[in-house]
């Protein structure tokens, strides 16, 4: 009998091939999100899964799991799996970096020039028909090419968009729990700060560190009140690394210029207190959503499940030390 795969999502029919070559695959085409309890009760007679990142893979749900042998995140951030847990119970767990590395900081990117230069609050303003012709003073923002940028969490998406602004000549900050060596720092024309010294010094803060218990709440009020009021902020990582509610706080008071978001605490369901304000960029989300790379995606968390359910080493293990269920 083959071993039977949930997947928990809507993939793409490519995806579905894949799998459908080695297993009996539910898929969930109709992209409803599954509760606790229904992802629970999916996963209870399968031997591997396809999982979003929005998915809570737990001790609690492992425990009515027992033939579940691998969890394939379809992202590169997994703090939606509990990694001890998976590993207590003999689970595998994979995410899928790289292949988004490019998509997301060239999201990025987009995100930092819509909310230095106010693009989206002057498509609000033109849809609401408050436009009466271009003035000299009108919608001034803040440029973008000769800034200095702070990246926090200085992994591959933040070196990328390192690199992405030397084309703007900016002055690249960073701030890392590993520092780079000289020459690599020397590479990328990244220079090293502490986490307020970054935030003291930087035109515009780019959160890119994973989403941790220990980094709940990077940045709150006191380290926007470190920042210039001229600064920019923007969060393409997780939700949770920003106090949404005292960032909000923060942009109704103008202690910062303006805000550029990607996610949020408890998303999808949105701090209220943003919708009003006109100095913040709200994105649903879509840093990594380019066909190409979402495709990417979905394939390399296929061939990982593939990988762990044939007898071969999943690309992206995430808890290698696992004892493998057999
Ligand atoms: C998500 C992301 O995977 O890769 C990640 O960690 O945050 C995104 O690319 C996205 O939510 C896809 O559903």
């Amino acid at each position: 009998m083959k071993p039977r795969v949930l997947v928990s999502r809507e993939v793409f029919d490519e995806t579905l091939e894949m799998l459908a070559e080695h297993f009996e695959v539910e898929s969930n085409q109709a992209d409803l999100k599954h509760t606790p309890e229904q992802l629970a009760a999916a996963l209870a007679d399968k031997d591997g899964a396809l999982v979003s990142t929005s998915d809570r893979i737990d001790g609690a749900l492992l425990d009515r799991c027992p033939r579940l042998k691998v969890v394939a995140n379809v992202g590169v951030g997994y703090n939606n799996l509990d990694l001890p847990a998976l590993t207590a119970h003999g689970v595998m767990a994979t995410n899928t970096p790289d292949v988004l590395t490019n998509s997301v900081a060239d999201y990025t990117f987009g995100l930092i020039i819509a909310t230095c230069r106010r693009l989206t609050e002057g498509e609000h303003f033109l849809r609401a028909g408050e436009w009466k012709g271009s003035h000299l003073k009108q919608m001034l923002g803040v440029d973008v090419h000769g800034a200095t940028l702070g990246i926090l969490g200085f992994g591959r998406i933040g070196q990328t968009v390192a690199r992405r602004a030397s084309g703007f000549d900016m002055k690249i900050l960073y701030h890392n729990r590993t520092r780079l060596k000289p020459a690599e720092e020397a590479q990328l024309g990244a220079h090293y700060r502490g986490k307020h010294d970054l935030l003291r010094e930087a035109d515009i803060v780019v959160l890119l560190t994973p989403y941790s218990a220990e980094s709940h709440h990077t940045i709150g009020a006191a380290e926007i009140a470190l920042m210039k009021p001229s600064a920019v902020l923007i969060n393409v990582a997780r939700g949770g690394i920003v106090d949404d509610a005292a960032l909000i706080e923060a942009l109704k008071a103008k202690r910062i210029l303006a805000a550029g978001l990607d996610v949020y605490e408890n998303e999808p369901a949105l701090n209220p207190g943003f919708l009003p304000l006109k100095n913040v960029v709200l994105s649903p989300h879509l840093a990594s959503a380019s066909e190409p790379t979402r495709k990417a995606m979905a394939a390399t968390a296929a061939r990982n499940c593939i990988a762990a359910l044939t007898g071969g080493e999943p690309p992206n293990l995430l808890n290698p030390e696992v004892q493998r269920k057999r």
